[in-house]
């Protein structure tokens, strides 16, 4: 009799047993497949993320070299026909345009910016020196006003507080143009009155006042100068300056571009032509004041004797 009570027991908890762990196991397996396909979701967005910044990229690329200037916004493209419309990532979010660190990025799969899982794409990455040339400051025959002036690939700011013209001299490399290495404080001698400042106008060039002792212009077209080492200019996002594989060549001219911001700093005030032309801004690295060029002739405010 108690067997018979057992059979039935049995029958009855199998007939509850099958289905159930039936459905148990179809549960898993359909989670397992879930998970997986959202995984193979996210990786195929990412992946067109990645492919869409990069083709973005060039595109603001290309903007910077029809235009001369980097975009401020998105509107920039559009208006320049480069781009039909603001530009949205796979997650739906627009993507945002860093001008200060030449990027594009998306706030990547969990929608936030500045974290992680972050996706970005320069358009230009490297930090590099473009472009070197002598200003003679307005006066051909007067070495105290003349200038060096770096143009480089993208905005650049200093990684350190209280950097001086000298700091940033010191970070250069001075080669012939036949590769020989010069000592750059016999041409470019220490002077701690040495003043620079950023133009305000594109803020990727720096103008280093050289000291009325420089030797720099000696040699004319025959001097290479290297890019920077890390340790002073950086560029706006804080990747630091990478030496350049290729040097530049100075160029050896009579520029005068600078000749108003330099009167404006009180240096070779007598040099010809009284300058109201394009008044361009003065940042002084220093005080960090932007001033506009021709706002006054007040050399006194804007810092030459900050320089220590
Ligand atoms: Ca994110
Ligand atoms: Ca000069």
């Amino acid at each position: 009799m108690a067997d018979k009570v057992k059979k039935v027991f049995w029958e009855k908890l199998k007939k509850f047993l099958v289905p159930a762990s039936f459905a148990f196991v179809i549960g898993i397996l359909l989670f397992v497949s879930l998970r997986i396909y959202s995984g193979l979701k996210i990786t195929a967005q990412i992946d067109r993320c990645n492919s869409e910044l990069k083709s973005i990229a060039k595109k603001v690329l290309t903007f910077v070299q029809t235009q001369g200037e980097d975009p401020e916004s998105w509107q920039d493209l559009i208006k320049a026909g480069i781009l039909s419309e603001i530009p949205y990532d796979p997650w739906g979010r627009a993507y945002e345009l860093l001008v200060d660190a030449c990027k594009v990025v998306s706030a990547g799969p969990n929608g936030k910016f500045g974290d992680g899982d972050d996706i970005g794409e320069y358009w230009i990455k490297d930090l590099v020196l473009m472009q070197a040339y002598l200003d003679d400051g307005g006066t051909y025959n007067d070495r105290s006003d003349d200038l060096l002036v770096l143009v480089f690939s993208k905005k650049v700011g200093f990684s350190k507080d209280n950097v001086t013209a000298d700091d940033i001299l010191q970070d250069f490399k001075l080669v012939t143009k036949y590769g020989q290495p010069l000592d750059i404080a016999q041409y470019i001698p220490v002077d701690s009155q040495t003043e620079f400042f950023i133009d305000a106008d594109d803020e990727k060039t720096l103008v280093i006042h050289l000291p009325p002792n420089h030797q720099l212009d000696v040699f004319k077209y025959a001097i290479n100068i290297k890019a920077p080492h890390a340790n002073v200019i950086m560029a706006r996002d804080g990747v630091p300056a990478v030496p350049s594989g290729t040097p530049i060549e100075i160029e050896s001219g009579t520029y005068n571009k600078y000749a108003n911001v330099m009167k404006n700093l009180g240096v070779g005030e007598e040099s010809g032509e009284d300058s109201d032309t394009e008044g361009g801004e003065v940042l002084n690295c220093k005080s960090g004041t932007v001033k506009a060029a021709d706002e006054e002739n007040s050399s006194e405010e804007n810092g030459l004797e900050g320089a220590e």
